[in-house]
């Protein structure tokens, strides 16, 4: 506590989740601290609107702070553990992308894996009594047929999923040991306008636009059958606090309790504008992964149970969500896209 407020320390804090959770801690009263890391260009998109509104002038007592620092690197945690003495920490820094966790393996497990030990670790020397969440995640479960609850069995099928199995394993041994508050949030899919370009379903409605804009002909992806169970990031970063608010620490999972294929969003998206779908996708193994995750779909009663938190935002109110973001981005309505890729279409056919 600092004045009276509650402190938390935010890692990715410039990530999707890390975003809305900083605006959702700064709208409670928190302050808040984030790590980021050095980058050779900017990667505080998502944050800049607040720390234009909280400048970043090292203030100890300001609102929204950043230091520099890396899961990778134990002496940057300590270092900040002990400057911020946070009595909440949200562990939400990763390489997140499961694709690409096969191209760089041990980078993605230096910092889901590792980094979670170096910052659990850092909360254990402290002393403090600091409430720990981490990101865990339903590609924990992988190969794991649907519906996955707390009790399913882990069956990761990417070098991040297996750093993601270790890392949960690691916050519930340190809750056990020594006695720490720390939870596991196993949330599923979660996207939201901010979501990072290279997943699917931000590629889908950013491709849109170019298609409507007549920059691409076509948009090529990889497996369309792949199921997953879809949310909204902002109702998420709500459940991780309510997780760090309940009375015991405890591991929960975060999902909408609907699952559906990557082509059904893609379908969804191209309903809203009228189009076809098939008239512009195609599939490339480029994007296929050595192994996939075929099926998510949650089971979070005991969230809606005990924390009493439910999404609002499903399936098809999110991808007309991302999809009306991105074409107002640039300046166009859903009706004018709609007008546009129905032309667009129309040439195809010669008509
Ligand atoms: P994201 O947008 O990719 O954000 C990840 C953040 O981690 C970025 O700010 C990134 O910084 C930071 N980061 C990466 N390496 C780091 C390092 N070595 N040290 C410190 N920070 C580092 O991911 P997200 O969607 O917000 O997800 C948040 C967390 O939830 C992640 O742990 C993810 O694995 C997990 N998760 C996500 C989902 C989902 O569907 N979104 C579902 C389950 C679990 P840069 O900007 O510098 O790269
Ligand atoms: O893929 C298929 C792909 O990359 C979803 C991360 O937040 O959620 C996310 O991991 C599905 C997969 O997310 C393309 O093969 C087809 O089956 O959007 P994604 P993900 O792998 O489910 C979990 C819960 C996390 O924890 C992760 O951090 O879509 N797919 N074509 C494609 N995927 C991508 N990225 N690009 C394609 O072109």
């Amino acid at each position: 506590m600092q004045n009276g407020k509650k402190v938390a320390l935010i890692t990715g804090i410039g990530g999707q989740d890390g975003s809305y959770l900083a605006e959702l801690l700064l709208d409670k009263g928190y302050l808040v601290r984030g790590i980021i890391r050095r980058a050779s260009y900017p990667n505080t998109k998502r944050i800049d609107h607040l720390l234009a509104k909280y400048p970043n002038d090292h203030e100890e007592e300001n609102s929204f702070i950043l230091a520099y620092a890396d899961l990778t690197d134990s002496q940057s945690l300590r270092k900040v553990i002990e400057r911020f003495k946070p009595d909440e920490v949200y562990n939400l820094g990763a390489q997140s992308h499961v694709g690409i966790s096969f191209d760089s393996p041990q980078s993605t497990i230096n910092i889901n894996l590792m980094g979670t030990l170096n910052i659990l670790e850092a909360v254990r020397q402290s002393g403090l009594p600091i409430r720990f969440y981490q990101a865990s995640s339903s590609e924990m479960f992988g190969a794991s047929p649907p519906p996955q609850n707390e009790s399913t069995k882990f069956l990761p099928q990417s070098p991040y999923g297996i750093a993601k199995v270790g890392a949960f394993h690691l916050t519930r041994l340190y809750r056990d040991a020594y006695k720490i508050f720390a939870s596991n949030g196993i949330l599923f899919n979660h996207e939201s306008p901010r979501r990072g370009l290279n997943f699917v379903t931000k590629k889908i409605t950013q491709e849109i636009v170019k298609l409507v804009l007549g920059e691409k002909k076509e948009i090529v992806l990889g497996n369309l059958d792949a199921k997953r169970d879809w949310g909204f990031s902002k109702e998420y970063v709500e459940a991780m606090w309510k997780i760090l608010q309940h009375n015991i620490p405890d591991d929960f999972v975060i999902a909408t309790e609907e699952t559906h294929t990557v082509r059904d969003f893609i379908k969804e998206c191209f309903d809203l504008l009228g189009a076809d779908y098939t008239k512009f996708i195609k599939t490339s193994g480029r994007y296929l992964r050595p192994a996939e995750v075929p099926a998510l779909l949650g089971d979070s009663t005991k969230a809606k149970n005990i924390l009493k938190w439910e999404p609002k935002v499903k399936f098809k109110e999110l991808a007309k969500m991302m999809l009306e973001h991105d074409l107002n981005e640039r300046g166009i309505s859903l009706e004018e896209a709609s007008i546009k890729i129905k032309n667009i279409e129309n040439q195809k056919h010669g008509i």
